[in-house]
C-alpha cells in the first residue's frame, strides 16, 4: 500500500520512492491529510527515535526534513482543498511561530497552511522567535490567537516566558494562546496557562474554531 510504502521509504531516506508513493497514494484517492499525518509524520517520529538511539545523525534528520518538504510541495494544493472543506464563517487572525532557540518548522508550517486553507488569516513569524517579536506582532496585528510551536523540551519552557511577557504588557486578556509541537502536551499547555493544545494540524483547525465559537457543520 502506497501509504505504508511512503512511511518506510521516508524512514530509509529514499527520496524518489517517497515522492512516487505520495503521488500514487493521491492518485488512488487517499486524502492528503492522511498521507501527512498517517504516514509522513509517523516516519518523522521513527526517524527521531533512530536519532535518539544513535542510528541516525543530524545529517539524516536534515535529509528527512528536506524530503518531507519536497513531498509537501506535492501535497499542499490537495491539503488546502481538504482544509477548505473545514471552512468557517468566523475568520480568526492568528500569529504563529516556533519559539526562541528552536528551528523546527515543518509542523508549524503545516498548521499555518491548514489554518489558512480553512479560511483564517495567518501571520507566520517563522522560527527562533523571541518573546519581544510575539509582543510586537500582537501590538501590530491585534490577532485573536497566538500559536506557538516547540519541539525541544528546553524551548517548550520558553512558551511560558512569552505568555508572561504578553501578560506583563497587558495584551493577554483579549487573546487566546494555543500551543503544539512534539515537546508539548495538553497538561503542559494547562500548566503554563495556554488556552489550548492540539496534537496535529487538523486538530489545530478544530481547536481554533472552537476557541472562536465556531461549531462543525
Ligand atoms: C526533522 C527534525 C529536525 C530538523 C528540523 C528541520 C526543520 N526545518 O524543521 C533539524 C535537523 C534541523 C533538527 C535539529 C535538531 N533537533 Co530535531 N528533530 C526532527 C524530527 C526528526 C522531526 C520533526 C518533524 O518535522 N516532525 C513532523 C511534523 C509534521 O510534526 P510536528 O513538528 O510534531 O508537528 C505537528 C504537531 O506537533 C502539531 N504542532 C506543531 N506545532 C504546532 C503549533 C501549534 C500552535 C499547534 C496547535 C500544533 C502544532 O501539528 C503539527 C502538524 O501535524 C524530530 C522527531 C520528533 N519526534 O518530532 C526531532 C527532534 C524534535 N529533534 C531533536 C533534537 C535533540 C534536535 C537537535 C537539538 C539536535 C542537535 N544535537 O543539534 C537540533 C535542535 C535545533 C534547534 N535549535 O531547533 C529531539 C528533541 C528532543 C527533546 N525532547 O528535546 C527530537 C524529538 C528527536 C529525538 N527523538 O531525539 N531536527
Amino acid at each position: 500500500m502506497a501509504l505504508e510504502k511512503a512511511r518506510i521509504c521516508l524512514v530509509n531516506l529514499e527520496r524518489n520512492c517517497v515522492l512516487e508513493s505520495v503521488k500514487s497514494a493521491l492518485e488512488s484517492g487517499v486524502p492528503a491529510s492522511e498521507i501527512v499525518l498517517g504516514s509522513l509524520s509517523k516516519a518523522m517520529e521513527e526517524i527521531g527515535r533512530l536519532y535518539e538511539n544513535g542510528d541516525y545523525f543530524i545529517a539524516e534528520l536534515i535529509e528527512a526534513a528536506s524530503i518531507f518538504k519536497e513531498a509537501m510541495k506535492i501535497l499542499e494544493p490537495r491539503l488546502k482543498e481538504e482544509a477548505s472543506r473545514l471552512k468557517t464563517t468566523r475568520r480568526a487572525r492568528i500569529v504563529i511561530g516556533t519559539v526562541k532557540g528552536d528551528v523546527h518548522d515543518i509542523g508549524k508550517t503545516l498548521v499555518a497552511i491548514m489554518l489558512q486553507a480553512a479560511g483564517h488569516e495567518v501571520i507566520d513569524l517563522g522560527v527562533d522567535v523571541p518573546a519581544e517579536k510575539f509582543v510586537e506582532a500582537v501590538e501590530k496585528y491585534h490577532p485573536d490567537i497566538v500559536g506557538m510551536s516547540a519541539l525541544l523540551t528546553t524551548t517548550a519552557r520558553y512558551m511560558k516566558t512569552v505568555i508572561d511577557e504578553l501578560e506583563r504588557k497587558g495584551l493577554r486578556r483579549s487573546l487566546k494562546i494555543i500551543i503544539g509541537g512534539a515537546a508539548t502536551t495538553s497538561e503542559f499547555a494547562r500548566e503554563i496557562g495556554a488556552d489550548g493544545w492540539a496534537p496535529n494540524a487538523i486538530e489545530a483547525v478544530k481547536l481554533v474554531d472552537s476557541l472562536m465559537g465556531i461549531r462543525d457543520e
